[in-house]
């Protein structure tokens, strides 16, 4: 592939409803946009970093820096990039930075998909056509507007409910849902809000037949998780402790998860989240797809990586119109009533900007010629 041009868009759409988690509150999506163009086609990648560094590191703007500065000279610096994985080894010297350099991954990955004419699933080695999906709720008041937001879900077609706790809203939410909904599949996600003091805590959790909780302890510790998983049978869930492959080796061979949460933007692309589903494939580790509140872009990615075989559990990767009154692609994301997403045959992505709503959401661009 010979990149003639990459263009970066900062864009913002408003949130439907403020999304909570334990480390704060979202009200809008600030996200930036990576178009890298050949002479015949556009490849697309967004990066999902959060407008302040309490999820990971990274904000938009350390993002934008690492992009502009190191990592699109990078790129120019080779005539042609074979192969979307050629990237992996042209950036690994910068350390992490994982989303700024999932941007450019996922758009390689589209163009060299778009030059071929084939579905980007297909040519990551996906065998699904359709992918099991599932809703992540924010923290709400009382359990009483968790009960409300979960049967409007729930009527919507979901059939796997995730549940954001913190201290104070947890046992008693999670225990409401499972009263009133049965055994439906039932997780659980406290982006690090508790520590090993909490044990007792973990122990009732324990008792409710969830299929795994996730980042329970601390957002860079393996040995807590270790110590707690050695004492509950719920699956503990990684997401923010694995960046990378090495990462989700040390965490495996410690015993400290059971499955893996792969994000996508986290792990710097779709040649690293693979690689991570491979290695897990090859420990009967099973994965699943993690979200960012994505956007189109972003939800296509993950559509495409979620075919993969040891994808086993429903990904955070729902409709356009959970987060969004209206995304800027098309087709817009959809689910059926049985959760289910059909996953596109188009070339590439499969889903496409809409010119007028990809300049209505622009705030900022910046042109960067080789
Ligand atoms: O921990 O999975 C998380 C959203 C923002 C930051 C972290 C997380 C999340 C989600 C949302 O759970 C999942 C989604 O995109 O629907
Ligand atoms: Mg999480």
């Amino acid at each position: 592939m010979k990149i003639e041009k990459i263009v970066l868009r900062k864009m913002k759409m408003a949130l439907k409803t403020p999304f909570e988690v334990s480390f704060g509150v979202l009200t809008e999506r600030d996200f930036i946009l990576a178009e890298v163009h050949t002479k015949d086609f556009v490849g697309y990648g967004d990066c999902s970093a959060m407008p302040f560094p309490y999820y990971s590191e990274e904000t938009n703007a350390t993002a934008w820096h690492i992009l502009e500065k190191f990592l699109i000279p990078l790129v120019y610096s080779k005539d042609e990039i074979a192969h979307p994985e050629k990237l992996y080894s042209l950036f690994s010297h910068i350390r992490r930075n994982k989303m700024a350099k999932s941007a450019l991954d996922c758009a390689v990955w589209d163009l060299y998909a778009k030059e071929r004419n084939l579905p980007l699933h297909k040519v990551l080695g996906g065998t699904r056509e359709q992918i099991e999906t599932g809703v992540s709720i924010g923290i709400q008041k009382t359990s009483d507007d968790l009960l409300r937001v979960v049967e409007r879900h729930m009527e919507e077609g979901y059939r796997r409910i995730k549940i954001k706790i913190k201290p104070g809203k947890d046992l008693q939410y999670l225990e409401a849902v499972r009263e009133r909904f049965g055994n439906i599949m039932l997780q659980a996600d406290a982006n690090s809000a508790y520590t090993l003091d909490d044990l007792e805590l973990f122990k009732e959790m324990d008792q409710l037949n969830m299929l795994l909780i996730e980042q329970p302890l601390a957002h860079d510790d393996i040995v807590d998780h270790a110590k707690l998983q050695s004492v509950m049978k719920t699956r503990i869930c990684l997401d923010e402790s694995i960046h990378s492959v090495e990462d989700a080796r040390k965490a495996i061979e410690l015993g400290s998860t059971k499955t893996i949460n792969i994000k996508v933007a986290r792990v710097g692309g779709l040649t690293e989240a693979k690689m991570i589903h491979d290695l897990c494939a090859s420990h009967d580790i099973p994965v699943w797809c993690g979200g960012m509140v994505d956007t189109g872009i972003g939800k296509a990615h993950n559509i495409a990586i979620a075919t993969l075989p040891n994808y086993q559990f429903p990904g955070d990767i729902p409709a356009s119109d959970r987060y969004y009154t209206e995304d800027f692609v098309a087709p817009q994301v959809t689910i059926n009533q049985d959760s289910m997403i059909q996953v596109p045959e188009r070339a590439g992505i499969g889903f496409e900007p809409v010119p007028e709503l990809l300049d209505r959401f622009t705030y900022d661009i910046k042109e960067f010629k080789r």
